[in-house]
């Protein structure tokens, strides 16, 4: 039976959430000792363990159908591949930074200014699109001590919480990519594989808007449950069940995460008591 063949990191940032990912969509994968390939024993689905950096270029070859990477390395190799996904997990932002001691007036700051980078064809990108002319040194790791050993006035690199920054004494002064896990694809499977691919996207998305939401229980009066329906509108309406006591209700609804603790206050001023709050597993609509 034909299989799809999804690349992911093999150790990094990246392995431990797209594992789970697939994990969470029902599919069980063994991967005991991390073999090159592995096989999902209860899904058409292979996965293909490689370097981050080798993932764009392994699904423009097709020897993986599909694959999850971070969009910082989607646009900094530029292959002939097609973004499916946004996933919303390993979160990060591309900037230049510069020492902090140093007065920053503007972009023109980086004219004839040597930047350390990783990312030479983004950054060279965007220096272009904004006519600014650098010297761009490419290095392929701790790239936040350049400026510092003076290799580099500035650096063009990843910035998660920002203290790497901090540490090194650099600062961040503007920010060219928002950057987060992807699903990306080859231009050209066969009709096959793209219904495992759909089958795989519907299951990751009932696992995305599970995280995002919450079940919901309470106990309410009843003559405060309109009250309380107007907060929880829930996915067609709250479910409403008698309770023993007389004059009470106990409601049941579904709770987006956002909006989580303003609502509960809001419950709570409506007269609502023994709040529970429990996460779901699969959230189909
Ligand atoms: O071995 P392989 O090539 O597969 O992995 P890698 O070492 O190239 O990548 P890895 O595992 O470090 O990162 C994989 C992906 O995670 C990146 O391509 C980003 O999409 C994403 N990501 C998210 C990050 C960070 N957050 C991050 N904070 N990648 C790197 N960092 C580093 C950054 O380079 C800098 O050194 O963390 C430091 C900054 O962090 P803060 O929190 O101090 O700002
Ligand atoms: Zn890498």
């Amino acid at each position: 039976m034909e299989k799809l063949r999804i690349a992911i990191q093999k150790s990094g940032r990246l392995s431990e959430k797209s594992l789970q990912l697939i994990k969470e969509s029902g599919i069980f994968i063994n991967n005991g000792n991390r073999k090159l390939i592995t096989q999902a024993s209860n899904f058409p689905l292979e996965i293909l363990y490689l370097r981050d950096d080798d993932i764009p270029q392994s699904v423009e070859d097709g020897v993986a159908d599909i694959g999850i990477v971070g969009l910082n390395e989607v646009e900094e190799k530029d292959k002939n591949i097609n973004v499916i996904e946004e996933l919303g997990f390993s979160k990060c932002r591309m900037s230049l930074a510069i020492p902090k001691n140093i007065q920053y007036s503007g972009i023109e700051y980086f004219n004839n200014k040597v930047i350390a980078t990783s990312y030479p064809e983004i950054l060279k990108k965007f220096l272009n699109s904004k006519s600014i002319s650098s010297e761009i040194h490419e290095i392929s790791g701790s790239v936040e001590i350049a400026p510092g050993i003076g290799m580099a006035d500035a650096i063009f690199d990843i910035v998660s919480s920002g203290s790497t920054l901090i540490s090194n004494g650099l600062k961040e002064v503007e920010t060219i990519l928002y950057s987060q896990a992807v699903m990306i694809s080859n231009f050209s499977i066969s009709d096959k594989k793209k219904h495992i691919l759909n089958e795989l996207i519907f299951r990751i998305h009932s696992v995305q808007k599970a995280r995002k939401n919450k079940y919901i229980l309470l106990n309410a009066p009843n003559d405060r449950l309109n009250e309380i329906f107007k907060l929880l509108p829930g996915m067609k309406s709250p479910t409403v069940l008698p309770l023993a006591v007389k004059g009470w209700s106990s409601v049941h609804s579904v709770i987006g995460e956002d909006d989580f603790w303003e609502i509960i206050g809001k419950l709570k001023d409506a007269g609502a008591e023994g709040i529970l709050v429990i996460p779901i597993e699969k959230m189909i609509v």
